[in-house]
C-alpha cells in the first residue's frame, strides 16, 4: 500500500477541507509531505482528524452535562473489548462517505487504512465485548455514562499456532501509541495497599491511621466516545498505574536508587496485563491488587466529582450516581465506598450503608462454580486490611438478617455469608448490598433464582431482573457488512440502525426472488472474502459455494468445540465408507476460531485436535475436497467482524444451562446465518423470535442436564458408547493413532474425560449424550440447504427477526428497570 500521487477528483467543499486537514496532520505531526508518509502515518493523521471532531463535540457536551448536573452511570468492568475505533467513530459521526472519498483521492482505501489500527483487546470474550457494545448504545441513546477499566499495557495475548498448538505472545497494542486516548495526569489519584491499620478515638469518633502502606499512583486516560448520529460524547476512562515514589528525591539522595527503581517497577506491574482466564478464577494476588487499584481510583474520582457539584450532601448521591458492577470483579467498590464515606467523610455506618445500598447494581454472567469469585481471607486482609475490617462488620450485620429470615439454618448462613470457610465471597457481598441484581438472559436469570441465588431471591424478589444481552448494530452490521446494510436501507428505508425493531419489515421479502438473489449474492461475496483470508493466512483453499459452518468463541469444554470435532470426524468416516452418502453430500467448510486460557491444558489440547483433524481431512484426496476444516489463528473482534458476515450456519452448541447468554449467536443471526444450537442462554429467545422453522434446536434441555448431573449417569454413557457406532468410532480415533499417525497418547486425556470422567463421572458436558441429536440435526440442515430458496428464506428471516438483540433495547431495559438516567437534551 503506497501513497499514489494526489488525484484531482471532484470533492465537495467539506471533503476538500477534510483532505487538507489530513494532509495538514501529516505535515505538522510527522514533518512529512503526503508522498513521504507511511501508511501508519496516514492512519494516525486520519484518527487525529476524527478525534478533533469528537473533541469539538465533547467540549459542548461536557458543558451541558455539567450544567444539567444529571445522574450519571459509572460502568465498572475489568474488560472493555473495544476492537478498532476508526471506522465506528467515522460511522457514528455520519462521515463514512466523506472519509472514503477523500482517502481514495489520496490513493488509499478507508478499509486498508483502518486495518492498520491495533485492536484494543482489553477483554477475554463475551463479558468484555458486552461492555463495549453497551457504551456504544448508551452514547447513542444520549445517556450520560462513563466506562471505567484498567489501561492494560498488554491486552489479551496474541495467539500463534505452531505445529497445531496454541502459543501465546504478548499483545503490544500500544506500540504505535493510542490515537484515541487523552492522558489526564492532573487528575491522578493515590491508591494505598497493605500496611497496618490503627484505630483511635477523637472527639467520640473512631479514626483510622495507616502505617507502612504502599502507595501507587493511578493516572487516568480518557477515550471520548461518540454515539451514532448523536451529539452526546461519553468516555471510557482507563486507569494506568504509575509509581508514586518516582520523584522521591530523598530516597535517591540517601542512595536508595535501586530500591526506588525496583519499587517503581512493582507499582507499575499492576496495570501491566489482562488476566487471560475467562469463566475460571485463580486467586492470584496481583489480580486482587488490580481490583483494588481500579475500584479505589474510580471511587475517589466519582466522589470528588460529586462533592465538587453537590458539596457534602452525601444523601443525594443515589440521585446523582449509579455504579454498575460488571460481574463480581469490581465488587470491592462496595466496601471501598463505605471506607471513604466513613473514614474520610466522617459518616456513620448506618448513614453510609443507606447510601451504598442505593448506589450499586450488579450483573451476574455465569453460573459455573469454578467462575464464582472467592478470595482467601488472609490474602485479602494482607492486601486491603481496612476493607477486610469493613467486610467483617458487613458480614456480622448480614448474618443477623439471615438468621431472622432463616432461623437456625446453619447451611444457609454459610452459603450466604460474605466471610466463610476462610474465604471472601464476592457474589455474596454483591447480593448483600446491591439494589438490583440481574442475569443476562431469561433462562440464565431463572437458573439464578432457582439455584445459586435462590436463598437471596426468597428474601427480596423485586430486585432480581432478567435483562437479555444485546449487540451494537453499528459495529455488527453497519460497519462489518456494508453491502447487506445498503440492501436493507434500499429495501425498508434508513432508520433501522437506531430503531432495530424495524428490521422485521424485511420478513415480507423472505420469499421474494429478487431480494433473495441480492441477499445471497452478498453472502456469497462475504464467503469469498473469508475464503481469500483463509488462503492467505492458512494456505487452505476453500470453496465459497460450500456450506460455511462456523464456531468461533473462547475455547471451553462447556462450549463443546469437542462435539463439533467428533461430528466432523464422523462425517469424514462416513464419506469414506458410504458412496451413496458421498454422492449426496453437500460440501462443507468448518471454521473454528478460539483462544484457550494459557493454563487450561485440556482446552489447548482441543485446539491441537482441531488442527490435527484439519490436517488429516484437508489432505485426504479420497474425499474430493468435500470437507475442509480451518482453524483461524488469533480470533478477536476484528476477525469476528469478517466471519459473522460469511456464515451459513452458526454453531451455538453449549451444554444447556451453562452459557449465560452468548452474544456471538446474535452477531451471526443479524448477518443472516442460521443457528444450530441448544436451548441455552439467549438461544432460547432467538428461537422465540425467529420461530422453529428458522433455527435448528437439538439436545438435552437444561433441566435434563441438571438431572443427569445429579445422577452421574455412567450407565447411560456406557450404553451410548456401546450402541452408537459412528460416535464410538470417532472416539476411538482419538486413541488409535489415526489422527496423528502412530501417536496413540496425544489425545488420551480427551478420550478419558468423555468416556470415564475425571472423578468417575464421565461426559460432564453431555457431549456423548447430545451427539446423536446433534448429528441428526446436521443431516437435516444438509438436506434443507439443498432447497436453496427455502434455505435463503431462513437466512433472511434470521436477519429480519434479530431486532430484539440490539443492545439499544438492552440498554433501554437497564435504564427503565435499574439506572433511571435521563437522556441529555
Ligand atoms: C475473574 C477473576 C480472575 C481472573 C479472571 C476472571 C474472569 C474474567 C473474565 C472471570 C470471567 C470472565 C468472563 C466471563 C464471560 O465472558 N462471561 C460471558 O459473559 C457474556 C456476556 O454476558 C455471556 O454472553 C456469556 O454467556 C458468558 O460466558
Amino acid at each position: 500500500m503506497a501513497a499514489k500521487t494526489v488525484k484531482t477528483a471532484k470533492l465537495t467543499a467539506k471533503q476538500e477541507a477534510l483532505k487538507n486537514d489530513i494532509i495538514g496532520k501529516i505535515n505538522r505531526h510527522f514533518g512529512k509531505v503526503l508522498d513521504e508518509a507511511t501508511p501508519h502515518m496516514v492512519y494516525a493523521a486520519c484518527a487525529m482528524t476524527v478525534r478533533d471532531r469528537i473533541m469539538e463535540k465533547w467540549a459542548v457536551s461536557h458543558k451541558e452535562v455539567k450544567e444539567e448536573g444529571s445522574k450519571k452511570l459509572y460502568y465498572l468492568s475489568f474488560e472493555f473489548l473495544m476492537g478498532r475505533l476508526l471506522c465506528t467513530n467515522i460511522l457514528n459521526l455520519m462521515q463514512t462517505e466523506d472519509y472514503e472519498v477523500v482517502l481514495k483521492d489520496l490513493g488509499y482505501s478507508l478499509q486498508e487504512v483502518a486495518e492498520l489500527e491495533n485492536d484494543a483487546g482489553l477483554g477475554n470474550g463475551g463479558l468484555g465485548r458486552l461492555a463495549a457494545c453497551f457504551i456504544d448504545s448508551l452514547t447513542t441513546l444520549d445517556l450520560p455514562a462513563y466506562g471505567c477499566t484498567l489501561r492494560y499495557e498488554y491486552g489479551l495475548f496474541r495467539q500463534k499456532i505452531v505445529d497445531g498448538y496454541q502459543t501465546e505472545l504478548p499483545d503490544t497494542w500500544l506500540e504505535h501509541g493510542n490515537a484515541w486516548e487523552v492522558a489526564r495526569p492532573e487528575e491522578a489519584v493515590t491508591v494505598c495497599f497493605g500496611g497496618d491499620v490503627h484505630t483511635y478515638w477523637e472527639n467520640g469518633q473512631m479514626k483510622i491511621a495507616y502505617e507502612n502502606e504502599r502507595k501507587v499512583l493511578a493516572v487516568p486516560y480518557d477515550v471520548p466516545l461518540v454515539g451514532y448520529d448523536s451529539k452526546v460524547i461519553n468516555k471510557l476512562r482507563l486507569w494506568g498505574a504509575k509509581s508514586a515514589s518516582e520523584f522521591d528525591m530523598q530516597s535517591f539522595n540517601r542512595g536508595d536508587y535501586t530500591q526506588v527503581v525496583e519499587e517503581k517497577h512493582l507499582a507499575e506491574v499492576i496495570s501491566n496485563v489482562l488476566y487471560p482466564e475467562d469463566n475460571h478464577i485463580e486467586g492470584k494476588q496481583l489480580r486482587l491488587q488490580q481490583q483494588y487499584f481500579l475500584v479505589s481510583s474510580t471511587l475517589q474520582w466519582i466522589l470528588k466529582e460529586f462533592e465538587m457539584r453537590n458539596g457534602a450532601n452525601w444523601d443525594m448521591l443515589p440521585e446523582k450516581v449509579v455504579i454498575h458492577i460488571n460481574d463480581t470483579h469490581p465488587t470491592i467498590a462496595i466496601p471501598e465506598m463505605m471506607r471513604i464515606l466513613m473514614d474520610e467523610k466522617s459518616l456513620g455506618w448506618e448513614e453510609a450503608w443507606d447510601i451504598v445500598t442505593k448506589v450499586f447494581a450488579y450483573t451476574n454472567h455465569t453460573v459455573m462454580s469454578e467462575a464464582l469469585e472467592k478470595w482467601p481471607q488472609d490474602m485479602f486482609k494482607r492486601i486491603i486490611p481496612r476493607l477486610y475490617m469493613i467486610l467483617e462488620e458487613m458480614n456480622r450485620r448480614l448474618m443477623e438478617k439471615v438468621e431472622a429470615f432463616y432461623p437456625g439454618d446453619k447451611g444457609k448462613h454459610e452459603w450466604m455469608a460474605i466471610l466463610a470457610n476462610g474465604q471472601v465471597s464476592m457474589a455474596n457481598t454483591c447480593l448483600a448490598t446491591c439494589f438490583a441484581v440481574n442475569g443476562v438472559s431469561k433462562l440464565h436469570t431463572d437458573i439464578l433464582k432457582a439455584d445459586i441465588f435462590h436463598d437471596y431471591y426468597m428474601m427480596d424478589k423485586d430486585r432480581f431482573h432478567a435483562i437479555t444481552n444485546g449487540i451494537t448494530f453499528r459495529r455488527w452490521i453497519a460497519n462489518c457488512n456494508p453491502a447487506l446494510t445498503k440492501l436493507i436501507d434500499e429495501t425498508i428505508g434508513e432508520g433501522w440502525l437506531k430503531d432495530a425493531d424495524r428490521l422485521s419489515e424485511l420478513a415480507k421479502y423472505a420469499n421474494d426472488a429478487a431480494f433473495q438473489k441480492k441477499f445471497d449474492d452478498i453472502k456469497r461475496a462475504n464467503k469469498k472474502m473469508v475464503a481469500d483470508y483463509i488462503l492467505e493466512h492458512n494456505g487452505i483453499k476453500v470453496d465459497p459455494d460450500s456450506i460455511f459452518d462456523i464456531q468461533c468463541k473462547r475455547l471451553h469444554e462447556y462450549k463443546r468445540q469437542m462435539m463439533n470435532v467428533l461430528h466432523i470426524l464422523a462425517e469424514y468416516n462416513r464419506l469414506l465408507a458410504d458412496p451413496a452418502y458421498a454422492a449426496n453430500y453437500v460440501p462443507k467448510t468448518y471454521i473454528f476460531g478460539a483462544k484457550a486460557a494459557p493454563g487450561y491444558k485440556r482446552a489447548k489440547l482441543i485446539i491441537k485436535l482441531i488442527n490435527s483433524v484439519g490436517e488429516l481431512i484437508n489432505n485426504d484426496a479420497r474425499i474430493d475436497n468435500k470437507i475442509k476444516v480451518v482453524f483461524i489463528e488469533n480470533y478477536g473482534v476484528s476477525i469476528a467482524e469478517k466471519l459473522v458476515t460469511a456464515a451459513d450456519i452458526s454453531e451455538q452448541i453449549s451444554t444447556a444451562g451453562k452459557e449465560a447468554s452468548g452474544t456471538g449467536n446474535m452477531k451471526f443471526m443479524l448477518n443472516g446465518a442460521v443457528t444450530i444450537g441448544t436451548m441455552d442462554g439467549a438461544n432460547v429467545e432467538m428461537y422465540e423470535q425467529v420461530g422453529e422453522d428458522n433455527i435448528y434446536i437439538f439436545g438435552l434441555r437444561s433441566e435434563e442436564v441438571a438431572a443427569r448431573t445429579r445422577m452421574a449417569g455412567s450407565d447411560e454413557v456406557k450404553n451410548i458408547y456401546a450402541t452408537n457406532a459412528a460416535l464410538r468410532r470417532a472416539l476411538e480415533q482419538l486413541v488409535d493413532g489415526s489422527i496423528v499417525p502412530g501417536n496413540t497418547n496425544l489425545f488420551m486425556d480427551l478420550y478419558n474425560t468423555l468416556v470415564f470422567g475425571d472423578y468417575g463421572t464421565p461426559d460432564t458436558y453431555m457431549v456423548l449424550r447430545d451427539f446423536e441429536s446433534y448429528m441428526q440435526t446436521h443431516e437435516q440442515i444438509s438436506e434443507d440447504y439443498k432447497d436453496r430458496k427455502k434455505f435463503i428464506a431462513k437466512q433472511i428471516m434470521n436477519t429480519a427477526m434479530s431486532g430484539f438483540f440490539s443492545s439499544d433495547r438492552t440498554i433501554k431495559e437497564y435504564n427503565e428497570k435499574i439506572w433511571h438516567l435521563t437522556p441529555i437534551k
